[in-house]
């Protein structure tokens, strides 16, 4: 008698007393099928779901474990700092070193306000550039992903350059009437809408290396677009990297295309898994912010002790020599492997990456844009995913996601996964 399944056990508990049995929609696996893999444990570069199997862990909690799990100096941080309170709601010299630290790897900020999680982020971020400009028209693209505030669960309106309609349930249509959603990469469209709406336009928001739609990177040359119109326009360019951020290279996109833009958005890799995100930029710009300005934003929890000492421990790592180089070098390792091994067997498929992030298709192109990313072929992809999981690699449980490698990651891992891969590709491409 097979032992029962400790995954649908806990799925099925689960989902009596959690919407989907989930905290968070992509972890319930609906994209690809199947039970989700409640994980017990997590070291390095693998975690232990409830039947007690290993997986080699490509999610890292969606961006922060770029160190592997459970590294000695991040864990040793966080258990002195709980010795110490967890929550005060009262100012820390932690959050003085922490924004610091910060402000010296991404030079385009001048100040920097701490939050608990990407979504608040970029929401307030949203609000200082409306705020800072007195501008109502926001700009944002189609496949990129800024967590879940109203105004930006968006899809594009029909037609060139016209504002969007919500993507969500219980989001009123007179919260996204300002929100315009182009097309990546789309140069005309974005010259369009500056055209048309430029000097009403607040800001664009953009993933510069876009990680919600799988892994698609802007060109220089729509990047360079999109600064030249929002300085043209007095419009504020807000790079969102929550998930670029430290995890693409050290100074992140902004850093790797050499693009300044006026807010910054962080989150997942400062935080080094803990609630930790945060947003920057000049101080003209942050000084608008309560308490000194009109611009409202507050948070409990906002740089809380803990995640402080988590995140700052994490950052002394990632910034110590040779980590990014050594870091693209996996990944660029795995990428090539899987592009070799999906080559001899003739499977269309083609892949990218960038610092500890990466991507790939089931295509022979790179997508540039959220369109041509979707024509995947859903039951290839899921079928990929499966063969994977069965044989002990977690990647993304959807096509649109990204992957991420850690630096806990060794060859060995890096060679498992193709290994598995180039067992899947043989069927794929025989279906
Ligand atoms: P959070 O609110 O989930 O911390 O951050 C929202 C967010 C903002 N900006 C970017 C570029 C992001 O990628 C995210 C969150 N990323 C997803 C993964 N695609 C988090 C995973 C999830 O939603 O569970």
């Amino acid at each position: 008698m097979p032992t029962a399944d400790q995954n649908d056990i806990l799925f099925e508990r689960a989902r009596a007393v959690i919407p989907g049995g989930v905290n968070s929609p992509v972890r319930a696996f609906k994209a690809v099928g199947g039970t989700p893999r409640f994980i017990r444990r997590a070291e390095g570069a693998y975690f232990w779901d409830a039947n007690d199997k290993r997986y080699i862990d490509y999610i890292g909690s969606w961006g922060p474990m770029i160190l592997g799990h459970g590294h000695p100096a991040v864990v040793e941080a966080v258990q002195k700092a709980v010795l110490e309170g967890f929550s005060y709601g009262a100012p820390t010299e932690r959050e003085i070193e922490l924004a610091e630290a910060i402000l010296a790897l991404v030079p385009s900020m001048e100040m920097v306000r701490l939050v608990s999680s990407g979504t608040e982020a970029a929401m307030s971020a949203l609000r200082l550039a409306r705020g800072a400009t007195g501008r109502k028209h926001i700009v944002k693209f189609e496949g990129c992903y800024h967590g879940h505030a109203d105004a930006l669960l968006v899809k594009a309106g029909s037609g060139l350059a016209t504002f969007g309609h919500p993507t969500s349930a219980g989001v009123p249509p007179e919260v996204t009437q300002h929100t315009l959603v182009l097309e990546y990469n789309n140069i005309a469209q974005l010259e369009e809408a500056f055209a048309l709406h430029g000097n009403d336009i607040a800001c664009l928001m953009i993933e510069a290396i876009a990680g919600n739609m799988n892994f698609v990177r802007a060109t220089p040359a729509f990047a360079a677009r999109c600064r030249e119109l929002c300085t043209q326009h007095g419009a504020l360019l807000v790079f969102d990297e929550v998930m670029t951020g430290f995890r693409v290279g050290l100074h992140g996109a902004q850093g790797v295309l050499g693009i300044t833009p006026d807010l910054t958005v962080l989150g997942k890799v400062i935080g080094g898994g803990m609630p930790l995100a945060a947003f920057g930029g000049p101080r003209a710009i942050m000084e608008q912010l309560a308490p000194l300005g009109p611009v409202y934003q507050a948070g409990t929890l906002s740089g809380n002790p803990v995640a402080t000492a988590c995140g700052l421990a994490t950052l002394k790592e990632i910034a110590r020599p040779g980590f990014y180089e050594a870091l693209g070098k996996k990944t660029r390792s795995l990428v090539e492997g899987l592009k070799a091994a999906a080559a001899a067997v003739g499977l269309p498929f083609n892949a990218d990456s960038e610092g500890g992030m990466f991507g790939f298709f089931l295509m022979n192109e790179l997508p540039q844009n959220y369109a041509t990313v979707m024509t995947t072929d859903n039951a290839k992809f899921n079928a990929l995913f499966h063969g994977l999981l069965d044989r002990g690699v977690y990647i993304a449980p959807a096509l649109y996601e990204a992957g991420f490698m850690s630096a806990a990651h060794g060859d060995e891992d890096i060679a498992a996964t193709v290994d598995a891969a180039r067992q899947i590709f043989k069927a794929l491409q025989a279906r």
